[in-house]
């Protein structure tokens, strides 16, 4: 007697398949597979659904992406393993979604034999291969949602490029070639992969600057004028920095500051910078900053460790994955340049300029994300002398790097010179570092900074 598919899947001994010849006669011909968000993992109870690619009613093939959910760590985009009808979608957009608990339903043109699998595919946005199938002009383009909005922003239609990836998929390459064409442009180097710490990187590719390394955020938001107050919940990304910092500034803090002269660095990298770009990446100050505080590392790894309260152990990390606090269209984010001990300047370089563009269009992945083992917050980079950084539990220690000033200052000779300044600041969880490890530690950092060319001694 049940005729609706509500009371169908309601009444259903087995929730995640409904038998619907069975059960429901009247309203459809397959199977229903009903969904959960399975485990991210990293300890991720909720995500919120950012966007649907499908409405109900929609036929779905097998990889097409469903919706893009947000987690606390980062965008993941849901694909289905079916071809099918889509029968419900249990969330709105920007509802929050739980895991284990039903996502999508869809009617599957498959037999019965597919009920086995109940979980829906998740793959952290541009980190896994991923696929959707986009109707136009009559045929199905095949492109993953990453590739699908390279192409929107650069105003390219879909249909009028010519995909090299398997069973004609268009691969990010072909965006970029097309637009090259179309531009005159040189590509960008290819995603950088993480790298084992056993393994040294491969060799660099030559290559140009991205394409689209982005636009800084405006520096004054249009003001916002209403009549009432108004409360929303905290969402995402922000929701992560609530609990995050929360639980941060249980640490007992230790902080210190320093002044580092930077004026023969701003000359090396006013050296190096076009050669870089003529490779392709961007040459900013981070991956100095970056490198010096892994060859520090190297001598100070209490700084490189993470903290387990419950335990009370202390882990020093092999991997230097120094994170880097990005100021974001979503907000703050952290990502980490993975094994900075085995990479070059250049290599730091190429791999922040992913990270950037990536950061700027909410793609983050999970690996991304992850894994950090110290972090540096380059705050000067929008304003600001001194700042007190927060450190990223289960990290020990982070630094925070002002504005670079042109100030005056007495040379060895004790002749007033135009110095390069830029003020650091450190937070150091005073549970397991002292003030003298932290200082010693930004010591060795600022000599790296101010004699640059002391760093090649010590490059692997
Ligand atoms: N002082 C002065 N100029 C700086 C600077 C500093 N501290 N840091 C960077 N710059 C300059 C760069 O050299 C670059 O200029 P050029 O084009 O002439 O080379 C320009 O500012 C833009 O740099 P960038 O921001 O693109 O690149 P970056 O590698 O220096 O920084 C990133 C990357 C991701 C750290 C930065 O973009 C960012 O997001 N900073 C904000 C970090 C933040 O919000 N911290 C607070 C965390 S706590 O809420």
């Amino acid at each position: 007697n049940i005729l609706d598919y509500e009371t169908c899947v309601k009444h259903s001994k087995e929730p995640l398949l409904v038998f619907s010849p069975l059960l429901c006669p009247v309203a459809w011909s397959g199977p229903i597979m009903q969904f959960k968000l399975s485990d991210i993992g990293e300890g991720i109870m909720e995500v919120v659904v950012k966007e649907w690619y499908v409405k109900e009613g929609d036929k779905v093939s097998q990889f097409d992406s469903i919706c893009e959910v947000q987690s606390d760590k980062a965008s993941v985009t849901i694909t289905s393993r079916y071809d099918g009808v889509i029968r419900r979608l249990h969330y709105a957009a920007d509802d929050t979604a739980l895991v284990g608990k039903p996502l999508v339903d869809i009617e599957t043109d498959t037999g019965p034999e597919v009920a086995q699998e109940e979980d829906v595919v998740e793959t952290p946005a541009m980190s896994r291969e991923e696929h959707t199938h986009q109707e136009i002009k009559g045929h199905k383009t095949q492109a993953t949602p990453a590739v699908r909005r390279l192409a929107l922003e650069n105003n390219i239609k879909l249909s009028e490029v010519v995909g090299t990836g398997k069973d004609g998929r268009i691969l990010k390459e072909d965006i970029l070639n097309f637009l090259a064409k179309q531009t005159g442009a040189i590509l960008p180097p290819s995603p950088f992969h993480e790298t084992r710490e056993s393994q040294r990187p491969k060799e660099v590719q030559p290559a140009s600057l991205p394409a689209s390394l982005p636009a800084s955020l405006p520096a004054r938001p249009q003001p916002v004028l209403s009549s009432q107050d108004v409360t929303e919940p905290l969402k995402g990304f922000h929701r992560a920095m609530m609990k995050t910092m929360t639980a941060a500034l249980k640490i007992p803090h230790f902080g210190l500051c320093d002044e580092v002269d930077l004026s023969r660095l701003a000359a090396l990298r006013s050296d190096l910078r076009g050669i870089s770009e003529a490779r392709g990446v961007k040459l900013s100050y981070m991956p100095f900053f970056i490198k010096a505080a892994s060859l520090g590392l190297l001598h100070f790894p209490v700084l490189n460790a993470s903290l387990d309260e419950a335990s009370q152990n202390i882990t020093y990390k092999a991997a230097h994955n120094i994170g880097l606090a990005m100021d974001t269209s979503q907000g703050l984010l952290v990502p980490n340049v993975k094994n900075v001990q085995l990479l070059s300047v250049f290599e730091i370089a190429r791999e922040l300029n992913r990270l950037q563009v990536l950061g700027s269009s909410g793609q983050l992945g999970t690996s991304d994300l992850t894994g950090g083992t110290f972090t540096l917050s380059n705050i000067g980079s929008i304003g600001g002398t001194y700042a007190k950084p927060v450190i990223l539990p289960p990290e020990v220690a982070i630094g925070a790097l002002g504005k670079i000033q042109i100030l005056p200052r007495f040379d060895s000779n004790g002749e007033l010179v135009k110095a390069h300044i830029l003020n650091v600041s450190w937070s150091a969880d005073h549970r397991v570092i002292d003030g003298a490890t932290m200082c010693r530690f930004s010591n060795l950092w600022r000599q790296y900074l101010e004699n640059p060319a002391s760093m090649v001694l010590d490059l692997k």
